[in-house]
């Protein structure tokens, strides 16, 4: 248990805030163990709050308190009170200036949030609620203040950066320097940042439309400098898309990101200081895979719109949390369809939301896009706020259109430009400019879960009527039991039996979007001579499960004909899943194992198919994981899954080997690196071809391999020949490559991690035993989240056999880092801890195991409020 059981906050409990602070100013006299900080705040009762002079609530965490005054008349110890979150000041009159003095230990402070040290220098995460491990404030995003920021350091600092624009700088009579810097624009404390370090830029301009030139700058570790040409390509097309496509430009002078090595998660989109987690920042061809570029790419885009979905229209309080990350997600998602394969990106995100958010809606911490309870913040940067989120915002994209979504956005940023609001304002802002009502729409944000569409059909010959009854339903979530219906838009297509697109309508179009708003629901379409086919659910037009009874040859006849392409990949997917299932269920049964026909004729299909896209046959190509398996089962028998895929794999691997050598070789062409779609795709599918060879683990095969890995000069095949090799050589040959890559690579923080995350995450040789020995290796450290996720996540969660082994060996191993963890990051902990969370959908004795580390866990005592939260959730459930 942690000191004492934290609190629940209820969205509902909002309040305005009872005083405003105009203006924050902050100097830092920067010393790893004790850093001094002076704030200087003016503050003023909100007139909007009531009468009367309440006191003055300032949040604070781990802070020494040196000093406090009110007008620069200090206060006496009965003016003020120590409060559990922080101290609470009497007040006497409306506006004041509030002097703050307190101290902070950046060296020791392991949890990244607030102000801390990583390789020797000195940076900050503040969102959500870390602003109050600097320094005494009301740490709520709703209190918007101008910021200035004196850093005081010593000279071995080469850059000291914080928000908004340097206004002065100097040396101090103690020979050390300052410099200080002004942020125009008002914002919550959790956009500051402060950076100090011995630190290179890369610099370079950007014009706006309107003729601005933006100073931009990509600060690094000297060493580092030539991994960030991409990273700032990035950022130029980021700023160009923005102004195309929203209408948005930058407002300052000067645009700055800095890599950072130890950080919670991917990125942070401070005003005018993006801090940025290394490995999302650098890249080079010899250093960073293509999915490594393309990550760079997406997540520089993320935090850079940030800047007018977030910064310059900011959230009124946490449970908001949606309006900013959902809309955000939603626009770096098409930026990267814009700028790549549409396709493919769609897949890759669908994916990841069915894999992973579909798993958080049936789980215990399910919660609505926009959470109504939490008791730490931290635990709702989730996959359903985020992608979900997303989902949400592309709804209303598919409702209105792409000029009705742009009226609509415009509006919402002209009408709450500097203000702090709420998913409703966003929703209100779409109705208005658009004329239409969205009130069913909003269930979207206040009910959890995973809808579901059932959808049925009948065909009347003689009147040449097709109708289409969708039923709707959605399981309930903790807290949630029933949920009224959404709103959900169905986009679909009706074939004809040559796999043409049906008209269907007067307008001559052979899409349409159905509106599903009640439980049960029948459209009908008429005109037609023989029952078609329905494609349903086109790109994925919402963030539900849909069942229709299609057979075996439907989905072939889908796979092949249907024009959006998004569909034709689900129904190779469905295919394998009920192929997979079939297995599964013959393996239970102690039955000889035979795998569908069928599917071994459509991959044939789709790999000989020179027209399709290969980035697309690679996608099809590859069967769902284990994971994926897992969470489309009600009950998962994980042994059954492994056995299955396994099989079917060997099958696949065998029966195609012609066919995967030959396209292998046929990609497998000698030309320089270079990061565009076209070569993207190419490399996708040579490399997908090199490890189904492999699975069949013959000599030619591994040879093919082992070449690729002697002879790359690209770290995407470089890294997928160590891939197949660590997963299907023998051991003297893996183990080679093993080490042979890590004397070349381990002084690159990033290929370390990509080096130490393929061994746990490999089935043959990331067994616990490994991941044992990898966590004693000098590469790991407890500390460095991507050293973290990389050996205990890639095990945990890219490990899925041998996490699940029968004697529960995994999960006593993820109870004990979990532990250990806690004490020095909690976040990282929290986000650790979730694959025990599933524990109920288990089969046979591994629901009990993973209950019992779950139970190992709570027990351990003095636990941060992150995991008490996870924790006795997933066990109360
Ligand atoms: N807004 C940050 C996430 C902060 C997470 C704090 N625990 C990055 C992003 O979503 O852009
Ligand atoms: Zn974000």
């Amino acid at each position: 248990m942690p000191d004492a059981k934290p609190n629940t906050i209820y969205l509902k409990d909002y309040r305005i805030p009872d005083y405003l602070v105009d203006n924050t100013h902050l100097q830092f006299e920067l010393k790893p163990k004790a850093t001094l900080v002076k704030s200087q705040l003016k503050i003023r009762r909100n007139p909007a709050a009531g009468v009367g002079l309440p006191p003055l609530l300032l949040d604070g965490v781990d802070l020494e308190l040196l000093s406090i005054a009110i007008d620069s008349m200090p206060l006496s110890s009965e003016d003020y009170e120590e409060i559990p979150q922080g101290i609470s000041i009497s007040v006497d009159k409306p506006e004041f200036h509030l002097e703050i003095q307190n101290r902070i230990n950046p060296e020791g402070n392991t949890s990244l949030e607030g102000l801390y040290l990583s390789n020797g220098m000195y940076c900050t995460q503040c969102e959500a609620e870390g602003f109050r491990k600097i320094t005494f404030y009301p740490d709520r995003p709703d209190i918007m203040s101008k910021f200035t920021t004196t850093i005081v350091a010593s000279k071995n600092y080469s850059v000291l950066l914080s928000n908004g624009n340097e206004i002065d700088r100097g040396l101090c009579k103690d020979e050390s320097q300052y410099v200080t810097w002004e942020d125009p624009f008002a914002k919550p404390a959790y956009l500051f940042a402060l950076v100090a370090g011995d630190l290179k830029c890369l610099d370079d301009y950007f014009t706006t439309t309107s003729g601005r030139k933006v100073k931009l700058q990509i600060f690094t570790e000297e060493k580092n400098i030539y991994k960030c040409d991409h990273a700032l390509r990035s950022l130029k097309n980021a700023m160009r898309w923005d102004e195309e496509v929203y209408g948005r430009e930058y407002d300052l002078d000067t645009f700055m990101v800095v890599a950072v090595d130890h950080f919670n998660m991917g990125a942070m989109e401070n005003k005018g200081l993006n801090i940025f987690n290394s490995a999302c920042v650098l890249a080079s061809p010899e250093t960073a895979t293509d999915a490594g570029f393309q990550r760079i790419e997406s997540i520089i885009g993320h935090e850079y719109f940030h800047n007018w979905s977030g910064n310059r229209v900011t959230l009124r309080d946490w449970f908001q949390l949606s309006l900013k990350e959902g809309f955000t997600v939603f626009r770096d998602a098409e930026f990267s369809a814009d700028l790549n394969s549409r396709a493919v990106k769609r897949i890759e995100d669908v994916s990841l939301l069915r894999i992973n958010q579909f798993a958080e809606d049936a789980g215990p911490m399910a919660h609505p896009v926009r959470p109504d309870s939490y008791m730490e913040i931290s635990n709702f940067y989730t996959l359903t706020v985020y992608e979900k989120g997303s989902e949400v915002v592309r709804m209303i994209h598919t409702l209105l259109g792409p000029e009705g979504f742009r009226k609509g956005s415009d509006l919402y940023f002209e009408r709450h430009d500097g203000c702090a609001v709420t998913c409703e304002d966003f929703v209100t802002a779409m109705e208005d400019a658009n004329q239409v009502k969205l009130v069913q729409f909003r269930r979207w944000y206040s009910q959890a879960g995973t809808p579901k569409l059932n959808v049925t059909d009948y065909f009347d010959e003689k009147r040449g009527i097709y109708r289409l009854t969708v039923r709707q339903s959605c399981p309930p979530t903790p807290g949630q039991k029933e949920k009224h219906p959404f709103h959900i838009p169905l986009k679909l297509g009706l074939l004809d039996k040559g796999g043409n697109d049906l008209i269907l309508d007067g307008t001559g179009s052979t899409q349409c979007v159905l509106e599903v708003t009640e439980s049960e629901q029948s459209f009908e379409f008429t005109g037609f001579e023989n029952k078609p086919l329905p494609s349903l659910l086109r790109g994925f037009s919402a963030p539900v499960k849909i069942d229709y009874p299609y057979s075996v040859e439907q989905l072939l006849f889908l796979m092949s004909k249907d024009t959006d392409t998004f569909n034709r990949w689900n129904a190779s997917q469905r295919l394998a899943f009920m192929a997979l299932s079939d297995l599964q269920q013959a393996y239970r049964k102690g039955g000889t194992l035979q795998l569908q026909p069928g599917l071994i004729k459509a991959y044939k299909r789709v790999l000989l198919n020179r027209d399709l896209d290969p980035a697309l046959v690679a996608e099809i190509l590859q069967l769902p994981s284990e994971q994926s398996i897992a969470e489309e089962s009600a009950c998962i028998d994980a042994e059954a899954i492994v056995v299955a895929r396994k099989f079917a794999l060997q099958t696949l691997a065998e029966a195609l080997s012609g066919e995967l050598r030959a396209r292998y070789i046929a990609l497998n062409v000698r030309k320089p690196y270079s990061i565009n779609a076209k070569d993207i795709a190419e490399r996708k599918l040579k490399n997908t071809c090199l490890l189904y060879l492999c699975v069949t683990e013959t000599a030619d095969s591994l040879a093919l391999a082992q070449a690729q890995f002697d002879i790359a000069s690209n770290m995407t095949d470089k890294a997928a020949a160590l891939n197949a090799l660590i997963n299907h050589a023998g051991d003297r040959q893996a183990n080679a490559a093993i080490e042979q890559f890590y004397r070349r690579w381990k002084e690159d923080a990033q290929v370390v991690e990509l080096w130490l995350g393929q061994q746990s995450r490999s089935c043959r040789r990331g067994s616990l035993k490994t991941v044992e020995k990898l966590i004693q290796h000098p590469a790991f450290d407890l500390k460095n989240p991507n050293r973290v996720r990389a050996v205990i996540g890639g095990f945990t969660k890219g490990n899925f056999s041998q996490f699940h082994m029968s004697d529960g060996s995994g999960f006593e191993f993820l109870a004990e880092q979990v532990i250990a963890l806690d004490k020095l990051n909690p976040q990282i902990a929290a986000q650790q801890v979730i694959p025990l969370t599933r524990w109920k959908r288990y089969t046979g004795d591994l629901a009990p195991k993973m209950k019992i580390a779950l139970k190992k866990i709570m027990d351990s005592g003095n636990l941060s409020g992150d995991i008490y939260e996870v924790v006795s959730k997933s066990l109360s459930e």
